[in-house]
């Protein structure tokens, strides 16, 4: 097999949205697809995505950190997101492999921030602590009916015979999940040149076919690298 290409203007590319709408499956064809175009990248998650961040994230999860408040789970997110950028995105991007990453920095601010009421001083305080200049070049946001995309987690337990057992966030009722959505879509309206709105609810290939679209249509490049 060839070995990668490392482009020199490797790109920072993120995923968000609420609760199943298909997020993973959605990075995970996107890395399949730049992978066979023989360009250099790395998928990851949040929280997540090195060991002290994964560490976070089950404490948070689990609901550990419930009781501490939104104001306290915001930093603990922030916290894991500082370990993550400057351990494994940053140095990613500095060897020029383009980083997939699903959820990031607009995860706190619509949930902890607009949908759990932290003021905007603190997520902005947060973000420039914890992004370290690592702000995404595009942002994806996948947006659909949060009780529509409830059924295909149901449907994942079911087909992973797996009892259904909602984390930290499931958990919240359905107008929390809607006003969750409004606040993705409040994100993507403040900030246009970075984030695009696609609805999740079409089939995984079209989908898959509408974030190609997005994708090569910022960074047109994108198509001429992989060609040269
Ligand atoms: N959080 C996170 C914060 O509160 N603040 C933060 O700062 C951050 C970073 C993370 C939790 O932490 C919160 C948000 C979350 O509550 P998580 O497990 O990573 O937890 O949660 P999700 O990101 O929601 O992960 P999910 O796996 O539940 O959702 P996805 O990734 O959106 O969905 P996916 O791809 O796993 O698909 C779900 C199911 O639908 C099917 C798949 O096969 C799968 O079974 N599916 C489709 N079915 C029909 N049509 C399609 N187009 C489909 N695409 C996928």
């Amino acid at each position: 097999m060839a070995e990668a290409k490392l482009p020199t203007n490797a790109r920072f590319l993120t995923f968000e949205g609420g609760e199943g709408v298909g997020k993973s499956t959605q990075v995970k064809r996107l890395l399949a697809r730049l992978t066979r175009l023989g360009i250099a990248a790395v998928r990851t998650r949040e929280p997540g995505g090195t060991p002290k961040a994964e560490a976070i994230r089950s404490f948070i999860l689990q609901g550990r950190s419930e009781e501490w408040g939104p104001g306290a789970e915001a930093t603990l997110f922030a916290a894991a997101r500082l370990d993550h950028v400057n351990q494994l995105i940053a140095p990613n991007l500095a060897s020029g492999r383009w980083v997939i990453c699903d959820r990031f920095h607009d995860s706190t601010r619509a949930y902890q921030g607009l949908t759990g009421g932290v003021d905007d001083t603190l997520i902005e305080a947060l973000e420039d602590l914890a992004l370290n200049g690592h702000k995404p070049d595009l942002t994806i946001i996948l947006d659909m009916d949060p009780e529509e995309a409830f059924k295909r987690v149901a449907q994942r337990a079911l087909e992973d015979g797996i009892p259904a057992v909602a984390d930290r966030f499931e958990k919240e009722d359905l107008d929390w999940h809607r006003s969750l959505r409004k606040g993705f879509l409040e994100i993507a309206e403040r900030n246009p040149d970075r984030c695009v709105v696609i609805s999740a609810d079409q089939p995984e290939s079209e989908l898959a076919k509408a974030i190609w679209s997005a994708v090569t249509q910022k960074f047109p490049e994108l198509i001429r690298e992989a060609t040269a």
